[in-house]
């Protein structure tokens, strides 16, 4: 069983050992430009499937010519292509079929598709109740998961309860599959917390606002999991993976490039799971990549897979059968699970600025939620009973959530000096000295409570 209850479909482990597959063709042409007809031309086209179930390289070309050793281009259509990517769902919520991938979701049964409904629907109830509240002066910044909720519950529901997360700041859907209080993320963004939850009892790092550079604390982790003799037992309950979510945007990052060479060469067991979201605040992936940003982990010697992030039962089945290659030995897998933030970056972003609202449009017309519920709705397996404890349970959540946002008070604007150093650090204490020195110098001052640190 999963940390949310469901049960593992069933798995095909890879080989232990198995090894990466290498770069695609092993070509050096240059990638075919990127076009926007190619970017939101429609549909995703079938998916293409890579040739070894163990290790498959990425390859958004046919087969054929994916296998070919001539020089064909093998990244064809720049960074936001949709071809390639593995889907079982399409965006109208039509099941279609996968013969690497069908495996990976057969044992799902319909509670389990509710499940993943169900958190999807409340983790967009939270980034609405928690985006209300910044709004209102309760919370200092706020980063919502809008639009990425299938991206993460999906590949949230693949792993088990011994897995490790290290994620960045925007993995609610992660969070909530892994038993953390939202409220508790939300002690982040009000400010009165360093970090918010136990990372060891939910196996869900705290976030990490430095862009990337938790990739290389996943990639460590995933060694020492290794030298725990926690891979490749054979024992489900014992054998360990770890998983890193970040961004387009952090790819582009140094942390990145190492975290790829520290897991490559080590055959590390971690997933790094890239949601491409196509945007790095204002900066579009076509100012990261001119190829697919799952095209460069092959050159690392990491097999990589692009699923679409919007089709939750495709991003549980990939991030599956990557965890159990992690798991078995197999070593690490990159995901590019490729997606739109329907949302701002975060709260003090105006999208507007820099993005068509016919492309926000036509993202709204992906919208992940919607998928599966049209899903499950083909398949007579949304009743409305479900539906309205539903309804009922989202505004239960909202209620937590408001009441205990403005029930955690403020803290003392000098706590941000303290566990700065495990130990008493010279420099640190006497900023600190001189802050409160500054501070006190108020004190006269007509209005003045310490409620007032904001
Ligand atoms: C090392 C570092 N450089 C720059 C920033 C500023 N910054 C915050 S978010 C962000 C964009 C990240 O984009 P992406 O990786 O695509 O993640 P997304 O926000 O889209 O989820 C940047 C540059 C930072 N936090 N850390
Ligand atoms: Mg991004």
């Amino acid at each position: 069983m999963s940390s949310s209850g469901l049960p593992h479909a069933d798995l095909t482990p890879a080989a232990p050992g198995a090894r990466p597959t290498g770069s695609p063709s092993g070509s050096t042409a240059p990638a075919a430009p990127w076009t926007p007809a190619a970017t939101h031309g429609g549909p995703a086209a079938a998916p293409v499937l890579t040739t070894d179930g163990r290790a498959a390289a990425y390859s958004t070309s046919q087969p054929s010519s994916a296998q070919s050793s001539s020089a064909q281009p093998a990244f064809e259509g720049g960074p936001l292509a949709e071809e390639g990517l593995v889907q079982l769902l399409t965006p109208t919520g039509e099941r279609v079929a996968h013969p690497e991938y069908d495996a990976y979701v057969a044992a799902l049964t319909d509670d389990d598709l509710r499940a993943m409904y169900r958190d999807m629907v409340l983790v967009r109830r939270f980034d609405t109740e928690a985006t209300a509240l910044q709004r209102q002066g309760e919370l200092a910044l706020f980063a919502q998961a809008l639009g990425q909720e299938a991206a993460q519950v999906g590949s949230g529901h693949a792993l088990r309860p011994q897995d490790h997360v290290f994620p960045s700041y925007r993995e609610h859907g992660v969070a909530h599959v892994r038993g953390v209080d939202l409220t508790d993320v939300l002690r982040l963004f009000r400010g009165v917390d360093h970090g918010g939850w136990d990372p060891v009892a939910h196996g869900f790092h705290l976030y990490t606002l430095v862009i990337g550079s938790h990739t290389l604390h996943a990639t460590g982790y995933a060694m020492g999991v290794v030298r725990d003799g926690l891979v490749g037992t054979g024992d489900p309950e014992k054998d360990t993976a770890v998983v890193t979510y970040f961004g387009d945007g952090a790819t582009s990052q140094g942390d990145v490039s190492e975290a790829l060479v520290f897991a490559a060469v080590n055959q590390a067991p971690v997933v790094l799971f890239c949601q491409n979201n196509q945007w790095a605040i204002s900066e579009p992936t076509t100012r990261q990549a001119t190829v697919p940003i799952a095209a460069r982990a092959p050159g690392f010697g990491i097999p990589a897979v692009r699923v679409d992030g919007n089709d939750v039962l495709a991003s549980y089945a990939v991030t599956a059968q990557a965890l159990e290659r992690a798991r078995s030995g197999g070593g690490p897998t990159f995901v590019e699970a490729f997606t739109y933030r329907m949302g701002a970056h975060t709260t003090s972003d105006d999208p507007s600025r820099y993005r068509s609202s016919e492309q926000e449009e036509y993202w709204r017309r992906r919208d992940p939620i919607e998928r599966l519920r049209a899903y499950l709705e083909s398949r007579d397996a949304l009743p409305s009973q479900f539906l309205a404890s539903l309804a009922a349970e989202g505004d239960a959540l909202g209620e937590h959530i408001r009441t205990t946002i403005r029930a955690m008070g403020h803290p003392s604007a000098a706590s941000m000096f303290e566990h700065v150093y495990a130990t008493p650090h010279a420099g640190v204490e006497a900023e600190r000295a001189w802050f409160e020195s500054y501070e006190s110098s108020f004190l006269d001052r007509p209005g003045h409570s310490e409620g007032s640190h904001r």
